[in-house]
């Protein structure tokens, strides 16, 4: 992990949620400030840090956010598979405001957290990279599709580069048999984080974020250039969670198809 200070200032979107907190310690040795915000509760500013609480929805509240920062990691939004509208609202008109705001500041870089579920529809036996036609699991899978799609756009357009992040299962521990192939650890999402705020060129890229599990349904050879090496793997938990996780039935789409139990959620706006 590097520890230079390469950026003045920094926002972090999704501040308050589970990755957010593991990035808001992560990130400090780059930055001289570190901008956090959320909608939710965030606790009291540390040293080096700016708390802005915001709404994405909130276009006006976007655009005051982004002000003065040099690049933005955006792990703010829905996070689970649900009904259309907290993700239309999140993920989709919060995702135009931050790269609107990112347009008019002149803010050069973003790094996106992406998901595997642009992908779940993909079998657990297959292998794929990042040039497989996307197979979204759900309307949330869809809206990281958009997320992806939007900062391509930007990045045609504009030239403001990004990296989307296809974040497997970032969790403390591996949970289930499935995230034995998904997990990418807390070590390894701070080092990839690392790695595309700091890598020189990113132009638009898009890279799967796993730890070095024995499993792999993700081949990165077409994200060289951000350089991620993870250091981790899931297999020293694999007694574990095999003695824990009975195999699922053979006809259970959970265990068939890479996005597992999102893959049979819904339907939601009935
Ligand atoms: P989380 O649900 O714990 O955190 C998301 C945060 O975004 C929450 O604190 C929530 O309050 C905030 N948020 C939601 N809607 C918002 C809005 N309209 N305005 C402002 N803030 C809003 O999720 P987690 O696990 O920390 O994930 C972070 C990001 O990484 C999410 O974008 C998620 O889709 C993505 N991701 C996470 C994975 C994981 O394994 N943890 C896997 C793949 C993607
Ligand atoms: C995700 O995209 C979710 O944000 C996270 O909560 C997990 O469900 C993860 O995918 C996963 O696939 O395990």
């Amino acid at each position: 992990m590097s520890d230079r200070t390469e950026f003045r200032r920094l926002l972090l979107t999704g501040a308050a949620g589970g990755l957010g907190k593991v990035l808001r310690a992560g990130l400090k040795p780059l930055t001289r400030t570190l901008r956090v915000s959320d909608k939710a509760e965030l606790g009291p500013a540390g040293p080096e840090e700016e708390v802005v609480p915001c709404d994405l929805a909130d276009k006006a509240a976007v655009h005051s956010l982004v002000a003065g920062v040099d690049a933005v990691v955006h792990f703010g939004g829905v996070s689970v598979e649900t009904h259309f509208e907290p993700i239309l609202q999140s993920n989709i008109v919060g995702l135009f405001n931050m790269y609107e705001a990112v347009r008019k500041h002149g803010v050069r870089r973003v790094v996106f957290a992406s998901s595997n579920h642009v992908t779940g529809f993909y079998r657990q036996s297959e292998k794929i990279d990042v040039d497989a036609p996307v197979r979204p699991d759900g309307l949330y899978g869809v809206s990281k599709c958009f997320g992806e799609n939007l900062s391509r756009f930007y990045y045609d357009r504009y030239a403001i580069e990004t990296v989307c992040l296809r974040i497997g299962s970032s969790f403390p521990a591996v949970k289930d048999r499935r995230m034995l192939a998904t997990f990418l650890s807390y070590n390894d999402l701070v080092e990839l984080v690392h790695r595309s705020l700091l890598t020189p060129r990113v132009g638009h890229s898009i890279i799967f974020g796993a730890s070095d599990n024995a499993v792999k349904w993700w081949d990165n050879a077409k994200a060289a250039h951000i350089g991620f090496a993870p250091r981790d793997s899931s297999d020293p938990q694999r007694e574990r969670v095999e003695a824990a996780c009975p195999p699922l039935d053979p006809s259970d789409p959970a265990g068939v198809y890479q996005g597992g139990a999102f893959v049979r959620a819904g339907p939601f706006d009935d």
